[in-house]
């Protein structure tokens, strides 16, 4: 049992997937989608170590690992407009930027952190939405592989990851939610998001810290 709030949460490491969310340059480096909504994005940083390590220890015991990346297609066609609209206070998604075009698929700025770089065996979802399950085959890969539980990290807690643990919960995932592992530019938002997934007894899935994950995997 992992000490978790509403409750402890009954991890069952062979049906459990350690999913990513968007851990990208887009979002976590200057010049990217994040600073072109007009956030600083050093905000997201101190999320990094606590995956590494979880990541790590995940690996090591030969678990399900997923890493999702938020994007488009070159010539974004998958991109509503409405999305584009509102994606930038000057260069948006599919502009040029430093790092590339901006969320755009196979350009440098999109590509996942180095210290975070998915292995060759891992599974990356390619994802158009704020969802990892909106459009993807997230559900079916998971389903094929009998997994039913979920613990969720990466960026941002009230937006990709929030969304993520709203559509996995809806098809029947338990979720937790390590908070050293989850990051957003707006504290405020971050504690609201967390406190929604756990309140009502656990509405939306758990709530705990890497630290309680570690201590039942050792
Ligand atoms: N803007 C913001 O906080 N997030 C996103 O647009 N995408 C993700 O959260 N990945």
């Amino acid at each position: 049992m992992v000490t978790a709030e509403p409750k402890p949460f009954r991890l069952v490491p062979a049906e459990c997937a350690l999913v990513v969310i968007d851990m990208q340059r887009d979002f976590l480096e200057r010049g990217g989608f994040g600073e072109s909504l007009g956030n600083d994005v050093s905000q997201l940083r101190s999320t990094v170590a606590p995956i590494r390590a979880l990541l790590h220890a995940w690996r090591a015991l030969g678990l399900a690992v997923v890493h999702t990346r938020e994007g488009h297609r070159p010539d974004l066609t998958d991109l509503p407009p409405s999305k584009k609209e509102r994606s930038g206070r000057g260069p948006g998604i599919g502009d040029a930027g430093p790092m590339g075009r901006i969320l755009v698929r196979g350009e440098p700025g999109h590509a996942i952190i180095a210290e975070l770089a998915p292995l060759p065996s891992e599974t990356v979802i390619d994802k158009p939405g704020k969802g990892a399950f909106w459009a993807t085959e997230l559900h079916t890969m998971l389903q094929n592989r009998g997994i039913g539980q979920l613990i969720v990290t990466g960026v941002t807690t009230e937006v990709c990851v929030h969304t993520t643990v709203r559509e996995a919960n809806d098809r029947g995932y338990d979720c937790l939610v390590p908070e050293d592992c989850v990051g957003s530019y707006f504290p405020e938002l971050h504690a609201a998001a967390l406190a929604m997934i756990k309140s009502q007894g656990g509405i939306f899935g758990w709530v705990t810290s890497s630290a309680h994950i570690f201590s039942v995997l050792n």
